[in-house]
């Protein structure tokens, strides 16, 4: 079985907890993450380790991200909430971070707009192309990692490792 590494980033609060528990089968609420946690979970034939960090601000996340994994990973997921302009301009900032770091994070990146339901209760809708453009990520995918079925929320996984 050929084993795949993913990481999710972004700043606090925008989910990255939340989604990697779904994606787990787990039905814990999250809390703050304290330190970063490296999961397994299955992937039909595949076998994928997925690293959740910390951090309230863009160069925290970096920082908490050259500590748990020196290395590059297979997939990389910027991920910001849909309803917070800032989150996604961190983005742009985390990644900068990371590349002055001299880490060459992945092979690949997608960016998710996270907290979808949340965001058309509001009518505030964030795009994320232009930031999308800037970090090289291959594709945007929006969704409400606490709503969505499952199937929604393995898709970027499934078409990129
Ligand atoms: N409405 C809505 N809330 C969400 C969604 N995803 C996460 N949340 C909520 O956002 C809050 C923060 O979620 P976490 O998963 O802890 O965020 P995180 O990115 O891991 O935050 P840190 O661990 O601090 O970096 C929680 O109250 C979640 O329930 C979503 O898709 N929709
Ligand atoms: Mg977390």
């Amino acid at each position: 079985m050929r084993r795949h590494s993913v990481a999710v980033m972004g700043v606090g609060g925008v989910g990255k907890t939340t989604y990697v528990f779904r994606l787990l089968g787990l039905s814990l609420k999250p809390r703050t993450t304290l330190r970063p946690g490296i999961y397994r979970l299955y992937l039909r034939d595949k076998e994928v380790d997925f690293i959740d960090v910390p951090g309230q601000v863009a160069t925290e996340v970096a920082r908490n991200f050259a500590k748990a994994w020196t290395f590059y990973v297979d997939l990389m997921i910027y991920m910001y909430d849909l309803t917070d302009q800032s989150s996604l301009y961190a983005i742009a900032e985390l990644h900068s971070a990371l590349l002055d770091r001299g880490i060459t994070p992945y092979r690949r990146v997608v960016l998710i707009g996270n907290k979808r339901d949340l965001a058309e209760e509001l009518g505030l809708f964030v795009e994320g192309d232009e930031i999308a453009n800037a970090v090289g990520a291959a594709k945007i995918y929006y969704m409400s990692a606490l709503k969505d079925n499952v199937e929604v929320l393995y898709k970027p996984l499934e078409e990129n490792v």
